[in-house]
């Protein structure tokens, strides 16, 4: 009995430690300060142009290599924030806008309006597609989007996307 208890300790161990940390996500929406809200499945997001990126690297805030990222396809995300409008009355407070990225862990990134659309970083802003030969739908990072120019990559390196909040400074 004591080693059936035991055995069945350790297997319940076991299985906690395999769980993943990864929800994955099939779709993500886009809400708050835009004239419709809208979700993106993986269905609408074939429908937009996908481009080979370089390899990149992942660091963490003190610079330490994390994970290499290679084979990566992906979908610009000006292309997809370009679908949209925003609640704005003229073009000039477009600056005071800012989107916040939230994964299913509740771990959230900002872009800002002008990151995006007025800077070369909104060129390097991608919802990746494939990566190390596996098609989105088998990856549990799903749906991953990095930024491929930044200088520690794992911030901005999120897993499992679930909305973009577009929000606006009072
Ligand atoms: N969904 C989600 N994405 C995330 C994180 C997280 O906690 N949740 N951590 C970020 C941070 S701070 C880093 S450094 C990178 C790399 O983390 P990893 O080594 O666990 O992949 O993932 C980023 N993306
Ligand atoms: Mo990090």
């Amino acid at each position: 009995m004591k080693q059936l208890i035991i055995l069945l300790f350790i297997g319940t161990g076991l299985a906690v430690s395999a769980q993943s940390k990864f929800t994955p996500t099939d779709q993500f929406s886009i809400e708050g300060k835009v004239q419709h809200p809208i979700v993106f499945t993986l269905a609408a997001l074939d429908t937009f142009k996908m481009k080979s990126l370089p390899d990149v690297v992942i660091t963490n805030h003190a610079g330490v290599v994390k994970n290499k990222l290679s084979g990566l396809k992906g979908v610009s995300l000006k292309d997809i924030l370009s679908t949209i409008s925003l609640q704005a009355d003229s073009p000039r407070v477009f600056s005071e806008f800012y989107f916040v990225f939230v994964a299913t862990d509740n771990y959230k990134i900002v872009f800002s309006w002008n990151e995006i659309f007025n800077t070369e970083t909104g060129n390097n802003i991608f919802i990746v597609t494939e990566e190390g030969g596996k098609k989105i739908k088998e990856m549990e990072t799903r749906i991953p989007m990095i930024c491929t120019s930044d200088f520690k990559t794992g911030r901005r390196d999120l897993k499992n996307l679930q909305k973009i909040i577009v929000e606006r400074v009072n």
